[in-house]
C-alpha cells in the first residue's frame, strides 16, 4: 500500500508545475458560498478569447492581419483589422458562454444582448494600444464584468452605465514579448503568464502590491503645451529632482495597458489629462479607466480623475471618455495637489 499514490491528494502544484489560472479560479470559486460556477465559466472562456487573441497577435504579419478594415468605429477612429477580429472572438467567447446578459465594447456603437438570461455584465477594449500593432509594440485586451442588477426582466444600456466601484471582476492581458494576464476579483490581484507550448496560463506574479511611490511617471509630454497650469506645474515638478523624492524618469510606450502595467508593477504615475484636443480626457471611462482603476486600488495603488475617485464617477454613456490618472497612492495624490491649484 506504502507505494500506491492516494488519488485524494494532489501533490502541491508547484512540484511539477504551477498554478493554472483555471485553478485559481476555480479554488476561488469554491470558497464563495452560494456559487454556481457560471462566473468560473465565464472567466474560462474570456481566457480562451484571449489565447486565441494572442496567437493570432504572434503571427498577424503572416496571417495578413497588419492593416486596417476601411471602416470607422463610433468614435471617428480607423479600425484596424486586429481590432476587428479581437472584438469579434470577445464577442463570440461571451455569446457562446450563456453567461453574459450584456456586452460592451469600444468597437460597438451599442451594447450587445446576447440571447440568454447570462447575469453579467463585461465591457472591454478588445484591443488597447492598437496604434503599435503595425510596428510590433506591446499592446493589450482590457476588461471588466459586473453583475446584472437583481430583479431587472430586460436588460438595458443603464446596466452597462454604473461606477467603477460595481465591478466585480477587471483584468487586462499584455501581448508583449509574453502573453500576462492580470486579474482581480475583489481579493487582490495576480499576474499569470501563458506557456506557449501548453496553451495554459500559469500564475506568475501571486498577489501583486503597487509600491506607495515610484521613480517614473508616464504621460504624453506632446501635450504640454495645451494643459492647464496645474498639469504643467505638475510634469514641471516631475522632471525637476526633488531632495526628498530624486528624480524620477519618464516612461510612456502610447498603450495605455503597458503603461499601467509597469506603473502597476513598479510604482509610479500613469497620466492621461484633459488637453485641448481631448477637453474631457482621452481614454474611455467604462472599457479602459475603470478596469484599470478597480485593479490599482486592488493593488493598493489609486485612481482618479485627476482629483476625484476615478471608480465614484456614474458614467452618462458608453463610449464617454475622461482623464485619468492612476499609480502608486503618493504618486497620485501629489498630481491631485498641482491639479487642484488649476
Ligand atoms: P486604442 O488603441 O484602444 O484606441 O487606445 C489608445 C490609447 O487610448 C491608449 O492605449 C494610450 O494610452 C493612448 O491612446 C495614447 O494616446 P496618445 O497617442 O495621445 O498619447
Amino acid at each position: 500500500m506504502d507505494d500506491m499514490v492516494d488519488s485524494s491528494i494532489f501533490p502541491p502544484a508547484s512540484s511539477v508545475y504551477g498554478t493554472t489560472l483555471r485553478e485559481h479560479v476555480l479554488s476561488g470559486m469554491q470558497a464563495a458560498p452560494g456559487a454556481t460556477g457560471q462566473f468560473t465559466s465565464l472567466l474560462n472562456h474570456i481566457s480562451l478569447a484571449i489565447r486565441i487573441i494572442s496567437s493570432r497577435v504572434r503571427s498577424a504579419g503572416l496571417a495578413g492581419m497588419l492593416g486596417y478594415t476601411g471602416k470607422q468605429n463610433i468614435q471617428g477612429e480607423d479600425v484596424l483589422k486586429l481590432d476587428e477580429f479581437a472584438n469579434d472572438v470577445l464577442v463570440e467567447a461571451l455569446e457562446r458562454s450563456g453567461h453574459c446578459g450584456i456586452i460592451g465594447s469600444e468597437e460597438l456603437d451599442e451594447v450587445r444582448v446576447p440571447g440568454s438570461a447570462g447575469k453579467y455584465v463585461v465591457l472591454f477594449d478588445p484591443l488597447d494600444g492598437s496604434g503599435n500593432i503595425d510596428t510590433n509594440g506591446c499592446i493589450g485586451t482590457i476588461f471588466a464584468i459586473l453583475r446584472r442588477q437583481p430583479g431587472e426582466l430586460l436588460p438595458v444600456v443603464d446596466e452597462a452605465l454604473r461606477p467603477g466601484r460595481e465591478i466585480v471582476c477587471a483584468g487586462y492581458t499584455i501581448y508583449g514579448p509574453s502573453t500576462t494576464f492580470v486579474l482581480s476579483t475583489g481579493h487582490g490581484v495576480d499576474g499569470f503568464t501563458l506557456d506557449p507550448n501548453v496553451g495554459e496560463f500559469f500564475l506568475s506574479h501571486p498577489n501583486i502590491r503597487c509600491p506607495a511611490r515610484g521613480n517614473t511617471y508616464s504621460v504624453n509630454e506632446g501635450n504640454y503645451s495645451t494643459w492647464a497650469k496645474g498639469v504643467q506645474d505638475w510634469a514641471n515638478a516631475m522632471r525637476t529632482p526633488d531632495p526628498e523624492l530624486g528624480s524620477h524618469g519618464l516612461r510612456y510606450s502610447g498603450a495605455f495597458v503597458l503603461d499601467a502595467h509597469r506603473t502597476l508593477l513598479k510604482g509610479g504615475v500613469f497620466a492621461y489629462p484633459a488637453d485641448a484636443k481631448n477637453g474631457k480626457g482621452k481614454l474611455r471611462l467604462l472599457y479602459e479607466a475603470n478596469p484599470m482603476a478597480y485593479i490599482l486600488e486592488q493593488a493598493g495603488g489609486a485612481a482618479t480623475d485627476g482629483i476625484n475617485r476615478m471608480l465614484d464617477v456614474q458614467p452618462k454613456a458608453l463610449h464617454q471618455r475622461t482623464s485619468l490618472v492612476l499609480g502608486s497612492k503618493d504618486d497620485v495624490a501629489r498630481f491631485a495637489e498641482f491639479a487642484k491649484r488649476g
